[in-house]
């Protein structure tokens, strides 16, 4: 039976040697508890770093034995790797780049060769636990690379990442000397999914410019399969946090805790140590609200839980120094005998009294400069059980665009967060409590447990999806019955498409000139069969660069015929009239001087607009735009706009591909018909092919074909041995 492992740089557990043993203790973070569920069942297990750097194999061997208890195991890294690879490459160079603090961003050969070397130990990992119908999901951006590596080894595995942090504009990924490799490294996955749209919109965009691989509603062309990219906001254990804050031992210390402070409000906020997660900037607007109001002064306090995090970077020192001081210098200007401002704990707390923390304060202070999505916004929001208390929430945290009911503010806006917690101070109970509960119906709804069976489910759709296509690949098997079938035939016609299906596209579009090899093809396959070129392209170039061939040829997507050995010239297979050319032609020009790159191509019966060469993006917007325009356009002149790769080409409706391949084969009887296209004029072709043709369109696109083939090499290699 097949499994599923979860992968994540860290294991759920913290490990502690202690009086020459080591002490297990699972961690309760929202992720281990939201895959509990699956790691937890049957076989399934949870590959990670145990957090400790552990030499001597007797200790390995230990840890290794009790992790299994847990249905756990281990990937060891050594202090060079834990250097390099995690404090290096992934905490100074993804970290800052993913968040936009690009002035961390370190480029260093070293750490990336690190980080090549450890995805690679997880892969190898894995691959001693994985069987080939395994499920594997990867977490987050220590291990971008391990998708693809994975995919190498497990071809036909089920593979899916989830990002835990923000994915940045192309702007930043194209700083990184190796964004290539990571690109391909998740594009090994089948399912890659990230908190908000934002982010998606972000990898697919990047992956669009980078690798070149094309991409339609969340769906990436790769190699041989389609990528789906999905947003999935995580959710909490939103009973676990409810339950706890009624709790009595919650209430408990509540009340201890309530003892100490007295009866003035509190602010809460909750960091791991981070450069991302805007602490100086929100103490510096706590300072300044308290210089404005004096009538605060005994009646707010803030209570700041700074988690110790990456102290070994440089970056997080430095930080570290930054907010002490700025909360020395508040406390030591404002603190009176019985009053501090800011309560501040550079310490993590056991969970009872992280949810006291939660359950007593007025307000939370949610303010980072960058956050893939934040929980303990949502975790207070979940502790609130009397629906009182107030949320004030980045914008740019991931959660924003679900809790619109938080007081949303921009973190850089020191005004605006001083406002924001004046009203939030000021609010009225009937307010708090109608904004309260929207936010805690949302998160009880989309819980971490249902975000975990909402990726699972899209990942079991993915798979369907890759499957329907697959079962149109041209395999081994199609591949032998066709050169069958052709060798045995009497009377074979064969229509091939040219660009995009015999050769690939080149940025000119008079480069993609016929090399030897396919030449070679086409003579091959012309001695044994009827070979007709069946192409959008003007006849003048067709001719020429087939001159001499024994073919057919189809020019202008079936405005022109020009038969094998026919001494005349072309033959008009439609009749003449281009009246309307010149007012389609003048709408095109506009469009091409404002598109640099862009330019018209002018056939007998078509006008073609390019953009293969305009900068990616604006040519996809540009497009949309004259194509509306000419949509518009073409009802008074009876014209039909097609979309094409990188073109866009407005024609008679009437004249088309299909047609011409009909009036082709009129009056004969073929025994062998074989039709392959690449794009959705060829499927015209493949719609008036007969029941016993074999259609094939190049690419995994939805198509009137009866099979898919992956690319043009492979399809020369199908012709090839058509003629062996
Ligand atoms: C990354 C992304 C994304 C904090 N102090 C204590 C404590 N915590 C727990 C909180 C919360 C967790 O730590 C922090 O989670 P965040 O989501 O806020 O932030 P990151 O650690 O940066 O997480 C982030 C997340 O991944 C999930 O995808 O939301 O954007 O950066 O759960 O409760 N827990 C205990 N004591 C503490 O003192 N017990």
């Amino acid at each position: 039976m097949s499994k599923t492992i979860i992968v994540s740089n860290r294991l759920p557990i913290s490990l502690r040697h202690r009086n020459g043993r080591f002490e297990f203790k699972p961690s309760a973070g929202g992720l281990a508890t939201g895959l509990g569920s699956i790691y937890k069942t049957g076989e399934n297990i949870w590959i990670g770093w145990p957090g400790n750097t552990v030499e001597d194999p007797e200790h390995r061997a230990e840890i290794i034995l009790e992790l299994n208890e847990l249905k756990m195991a281990p990937v060891f890294l050594t202090k060079d790797d834990v250097e390099q690879f995690y404090e290096g490459f992934s905490n100074e160079t993804l970290w800052p780049a993913f968040h936009y603090f690009t002035q961390y961003m370190v480029y260093n050969p070293e750490h990336w060769e690190a980080y090549v070397r450890v995805n690679r130990k997880f892969c190898d990992a894995i691959l001693k636990k994985a069987g080939p119908d395994d499920t594997i999901w990867v977490h987050d951006y220590q291990l971008l690379l391990l998708p693809q590596m994975l995919r190498e080894a497990l071809p036909d595995a089920t593979i899916a990442f989830f990002q835990h942090i923000p994915f940045p504009s192309y702007e930043i990924i194209r700083m990184i000397p190796w964004r290539k490799e990571l690109l391909e490294g998740m594009i090994g996955a089948d399912l890659i999914g990230f908190h908000t749209y934002d982010d998606m919109r972000h990898f697919l965009s990047a992956v669009g410019r980078i690798t070149g691989h094309s991409s339609e509603s969340g769906y990436i062309q790769a190699e041989n399969r389609i990528v789906n990219v999905d947003s999935f906001p995580m959710g909490i254990d939103y009973d676990k946090f409810a339950k706890q804050a009624k709790s009595r031992k919650t209430q408990n210390i509540v009340k201890n805790f309530r003892q100490q402070v007295g009866d003035q409000k509190l602010i809460i906020t909750i960091d791991r140590l981070d450069y991302s997660k805007g602490i100086p900037k929100r103490i510096h607007a706590f300072h300044q609200l308290l210089k404005e109001k004096k009538d605060l002064h005994g009646n707010v306090s803030m209570i700041m839980i700074v988690v110790p995090s990456r102290d070994k970077v440089q970056s997080y020192r430095e930080l570290k120094e930054e907010i002490d001081l700025l909360v020395g210098r508040i406390n030591s200007e404002y603190s009176t005998l019985n009053w501090v401002p800011v309560h501040y704990f550079y310490r993590s707390f056991p969970f009872e009294e992280l949810s006291a923390f939660y359950s007593m304060s007025d307000i939370a202070l949610v303010t980072p400069l960058r956050d893939g999505m934040n929980l303990v916004c949502k975790e207070f929001v979940a502790s609130k059980t009397d629906q009182t208390g107030v949320l004030i929430l980045s914008e740019m945290a991931g959660a924003s665009k679900e809790l619109q009911d938080a007081i949303l503010v921009n973190p850089n806006d020191q005004q605006a967060i001083i406002d924001s917690i004046y009203n939030a101070l000021t609010m009225k109970p009937e307010e708090q409590k109608q904004r309260i509960t929207t936010m805690q119906e949302s998160l009880k709804r989309y819980d971490v447990f249902q975000w975990v069976k909402v990726f699972m489910d899209r990942l079991d759709h993915v798979k369907s999806k890759q499957a329907e296509l697959n079962s149109k690949d041209v395999d081994a098997k199609i591949i032998s019955e066709i050169q069958a079938k052709f060798k045995s035939a009497k009377k074979p016609i064969l229509f091939l498409d040219y660009d995009g299906t015999l050769t690939g596209f080149t940025s000119n579009p008079q480069d993609a000139v016929p090399d030897n090899e396919l030449k070679s093809i086409v003579k091959g396959l012309s001695e044994k069969s009827q070979v007709v070129i069946i192409s959008g392209r003007d006849k003048d170039t067709l001719g020429r660069w087939f001159k001499g061939q024994q073919i057919d040829m189809i020019a202008e997507h079936g405005v022109w015929v020009k038969m094998k050995g026919s001494k005349d010239d072309w033959e008009l297979y439609a009749d003449a009239d281009d009246s309307w050319k010149e007012d389609i032609r003048t709408a095109m020009e506009y469009y091409v001087l404002r598109t640099p790159g862009a330019f018209i191509e002018e056939k007998h019966h078509s006008l073609v607009w390019h953009y293969r060469k305009v900068e990616s993006g604006l040519g996809d917007l540009r497009m949309r735009e004259l194509f509306s325009h000419l949509k518009y356009m073409a009802r008074g002149h009876n014209l039909q706009v097609l979309e094409g790769n990188m073109v866009l080409e407005i024609k008679r409706p009437d004249i088309n591909k299909g047609r011409a391949a009909t009036a082709l084969m009129k009056g004969h009887e073929y025994d062998f018909v074989l039709a392959i296209g690449d794009d959705w004029t060829d499927e015209d072709t493949f719609k008036a092919m007969p029941k016993n043709a074999y259609s094939i369109r190049v690419g995994y696109a939805y198509t009137q074909a009866n099979y898919n083939i992956k690319s043009v090499s492979q399809v020369r290699n199908l012709l090839t041995k058509m003629i062996q």
